[in-house]
């Protein structure tokens, strides 16, 4: 559906018969042409499978995906065609969380502006104006899933209180609970959004939750850019009214809005989250071995429902 590493491509030509969706420039005339012999799919998370594209598959019964947020994958639908949905879970929470990590160490200690200053020698000039404290401050998490829980084990390393919310409370965790999302900013210094993508978290954070998050509070997501109203969001940041952001998704990727690029307060990641070369070749080893488990005992092994 999209290019993946050669090296996976390679596996995959070996053991399938693939057609190479991305490489075509009528890709509705090819699949009219193609589309009733494709039984499966090989996507990442940020293509998925277009409804477009699944409605053209009609022999379709598997779609193997790189990633683990699925919101690009309508999975309802899936369902009741009885397609079997695998998305790389276990993979890649760790390198999310480390990389969230990485935006609120950036966000409090200005990392990538100091650099930015340096570089361009205002260091001769005057000293860096101080920073904030990372260490011992309030962390809210917004969901609680695997990377929520990582990001959670993370802080104790920087003696962090943390609270989180979440659909329900979390089983197994000590953490406080906090259901009201608009309490759980007020109380936080940094929010870190770890919850999943898709329509029941378009918007999640809008005006109210960063008006509470308040002009000492620190955003940073790591999730997708659709659960953040962006517009609210630059208009925050650009009035004072939170102290910055650390984002690694946005809501028009790989395009964003213009005017984050003049704020100093804001670090901006390209979706990088799992990009490192361990995590990616499990999550694409993962989806190989969903693909052939599929096709050899008719069950993915890490099934999205
Ligand atoms: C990657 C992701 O960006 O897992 C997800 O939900 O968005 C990411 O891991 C993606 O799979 C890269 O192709």
């Amino acid at each position: 559906m999209c290019p993946l590493s050669p090296k996976l491509d390679a596996a995959l030509a070996a053991d399938f018969q693939i057609h190479r969706l991305w490489e075509q420039a009528d890709a509705p005339g090819y699949l009219e042409q193609y589309g009733q012999r494709i039984t499966g799919v090989a996507t990442a998370a940020p293509t998925g499978v277009m409804p477009s594209i699944m409605a053209a598959l009609p022999a379709l019964q598997v779609v193997s995906c790189r990633g683990v947020g699925l919101d690009k994958i309508d999975l309802e639908a899936a369902q009741q065609r009885g397609i079997q949905v695998a998305g790389t879970f276990g993979t890649l929470s760790d390198c999310v969380a480390d990389l969230a990590f990485a935006l609120l160490l950036d966000c409090a200690r200005q990392l990538s502006a100091a650099d930015r200053y340096v570089r361009a020698g205002k260091w001769q000039q005057a000293r860096y104006p101080l920073t904030t404290r990372l260490s011992g401050k309030r962390l809210g998490i917004v969901g609680l899933g695997q990377i929520g829980r990582m990001v959670a084990k993370r802080a104790s390393g920087f003696d962090m209180q943390v609270a989180y919310t979440n659909r329900r409370r979390a089983d197994g965790v000590a953490y406080r609970f906090e259901p009201e999302l608009v309490e759980l900013a007020r109380w936080s210094d940094f929010l870190v959004i770890a919850a999943a993508g898709g329509a029941d978290t378009h918007h999640l954070i809008d005006a109210r939750v960063l008006e509470a998050l308040g002009p000492n509070g620190y955003l940073v997501n790591v999730s997708r850019g659709s659960v953040v109203d962006e517009a609210a969001l630059l208009e925050a940041l650009l009035e004072g009214r939170i102290a910055g952001a650390g984002l690694d998704v946005f809501e028009h990727e790989p395009n964003i809005a213009q005017a984050f690029l003049s704020l100093d307060n804001v670090v901006l990641a390209p979706h990088m989250g799992s990009g490192t070369v361990e995590t990616r070749e499990a999550m694409e080893d993962l989806l190989l071995e969903n693909l052939r488990a599929f096709f050899n005992e008719g069950q993915v092994r890490t099934p999205a429902f």
